[in-house]
């Protein structure tokens, strides 16, 4: 992507149907792929969100403004009829001034807004448990409430998003094209990824075999995409919506457990640091099936540890994979960071190894 200046920027905001002038903008969390603004009101009485999306990673900006436009109206439908208030506990697409929903910039990016949800926090990391069974039941009633939204209409935003054994076939090509020449430094973790070939197939074959059904997912259900009430503690509002597509539950509930059922940072570089908790995976469980749980079938329970599993291994591929190829995909900060991610996904993987029958437990009793 290129680089966003001044220019660029205002020209973006000047675009956007914002219901008052505004003034600065700055820029605003902690995303890996997007680049987020937050626009002040000129006089600093309220902000929005202005995001550029990343056309590198969504090569199909319309589809996927089409997707979340699609969501979002279906999603405020449900709260209004719950009683709910779809200002906050959705994110709300701003127009542009001439009605579009997002902004072709003069070098070609992708733009968008919406509402800033005020009040809330944003955790990168579990602080503790209650937080963590929040956000459980806020994925987990995210995908109980769009059960019924007709997943044909989606657009498929990135190809096999989830599909593992394509991930391992890009890191076996990046390994053998090796353009960075550093597959010599990371001999351990190319055999930890060959040794897991055969695990990388179980939910993609279940879906072929018809034992778990396909469902409308998140795809991205870290802690951080998720925004909690600064007064009530509930988690209020799924946001980046950008891979919402058809996908397994396992996938949902997977990647919450890969991110937050543990004590460090993605991108961890001493790895003794690094522990899976079977608590913290209990309790996550808990809340998830407590707000999905009606709809969710007895395969797709047992699928919920291999969706843990599998999405750890996933992603850890693929920040390896990314390390391989020059750390195009994953921001980084510093040197190194993508292969500390990788190996972080790798030591929860081991973890998640050990406590697997437990974990097989957990999900089928709760
Ligand atoms: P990325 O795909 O790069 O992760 P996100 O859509 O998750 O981008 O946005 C990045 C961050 O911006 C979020 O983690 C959150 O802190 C903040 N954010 C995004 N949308 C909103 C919103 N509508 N209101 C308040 N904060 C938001
Ligand atoms: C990216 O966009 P963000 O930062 O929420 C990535 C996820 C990875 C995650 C790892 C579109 O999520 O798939 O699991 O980083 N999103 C995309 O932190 O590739
Ligand atoms: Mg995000």
């Amino acid at each position: 992507m290129k680089p966003i200046t001044e220019a660029l920027l205002h020209q973006a905001a000047a675009a956007f149907a914002f219901d008052c002038a505004t003034g600065d903008i700055e820029r605003y969390g902690a995303g890996h792929i997007n680049d987020t603004f937050a626009v002040w009101a000129a006089d600093k009485s309220k902000r929005f969100i202005l995001q550029r999306i990343n056309t590198d990673t969504f090569t199909d900006p319309a589809g996927l403004m089409e997707n979340i436009c699609g969501v979002t109206s279906y999603l405020s439908r449900q709260i209004l009829a719950w009683g709910g208030d779809p200002a906050r506990e959705t994110l709300n697409v701003i127009p542009t001034r001439d009605g579009k929903p997002y902004y072709t910039d003069s070098e070609g990016g992708a733009w968008r807004a919406y509402i800033f949800v005020e009040g809330t926090v944003c955790l990168q990391k579990v602080e503790n448990e209650q937080d963590f069974y929040t956000v459980a039941e806020t994925f987990g009633g995210f995908q109980n409430q769009l059960a019924g939204y007709p997943a044909a209409t989606l657009h498929e935003t990135i190809a096999r998003f989830h599909d593992t054994p394509n991930r391992y076939a890009n890191f076996e090509k990046a390994l053998a094209a090796d353009v960075m020449g550093r597959a010599k430094d990371v001999a351990a973790e190319i055999a930890f990824v060959r040794a897991h070939e055969a695990d990388c197939h179980v939910l993609v074959d279940q879906l072929a075999a018809g034992v778990l059904p396909l469902r409308v997912t998140h795809n991205d259900t870290k802690l951080n995409n998720v925004l909690i009430d600064e007064a009530t503690g509930k988690g209020i509002c799924v946001i980046d919506l950008d891979t919402v597509m058809p996908g397994l539950s396992a996938y949902d509930f997977g990647d919450s457990i890969r991110f937050g059922a543990n004590d460090c940072a993605e991108d961890e570089p001493d790895q003794s640091k690094v522990h899976f908790s079977l608590h913290l995976y209990e309790v996550f469980t808990k809340g998830y099936l407590s707000a999905a749980g009606s709809a969710m079938t007895e395969a797709e329970r047992k699928s919920l540890p291999w969706g843990a599993k599998l999405m750890t291994l996933e992603c850890g591929i693929r920040f390896l994979t990314d390390y391989l190829e020059g750390d195009h995909y994953f921001k980084i900060s510093r040197p190194d960071q993508n292969l500390d991610r990788a190996r972080t996904q790798f030591t929860l993987v081991q973890g998640m190894e050990k406590e697997f029958d437990a974990m097989t437990r957990i999900a089928l009793q709760v």
